[in-house]
């Protein structure tokens, strides 16, 4: 275990919110430069509380077709979508994923990419060597 400023451990990774709202195209490039991603969501504990916060699914490249930024394909079985979405409800579309408050669950929802929001950077931490 090390400790990041800013950054805290949520089961094997380590994830930072950031204070500031950005683009999820310009949130991404954040979380490239801190040699992190956008927070992928393979587990439940990985759910995290927030409202309206970018994190690393798109359906940018075909739609309907959700990613994660690692490449791998999404698992429509492991999935928080919220009740009726992704709906694509902009006309401008909706190809970015948030976490999102409905009422009083945290869940996805699909949204336009250029809207400014929070995002949450996922790396995986650095073994200690010596
Ligand atoms: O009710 C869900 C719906 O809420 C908003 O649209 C009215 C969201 N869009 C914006 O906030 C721009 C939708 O993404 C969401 O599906
Ligand atoms: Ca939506």
């Amino acid at each position: 275990f090390s400790f990041h400023r800013e950054w805290v451990y949520v089961h094997g990774s380590l994830c930072y919110l950031s204070t500031t709202m950005k683009s999820w195209r310009e949130s991404r490039a954040d979380c490239l430069r801190r040699n992190a991603d956008l927070l992928i969501i393979n587990s439940k504990e990985e759910q995290v509380c927030v409202h309206q916060v970018w994190i690393g699914l798109t359906d940018a490249d075909a739609e309907g077709n959700w990613t994660c930024v690692d490449g791998t394909p999404f698992k429509e079985s492991f999935s928080y979508w919220a009740a009726g979405e992704p709906n694509n409800a902009t006309p401008r579309g909706e190809d970015c994923a948030e976490f999102k408050k409905y009422d009083s669950q945290f869940s996805w929802n699909d949204e336009s990419c250029d809207r400014k929001k929070r995002w949450i950077c996922e790396k995986k931490p650095t073994p200690c060597v010596g």
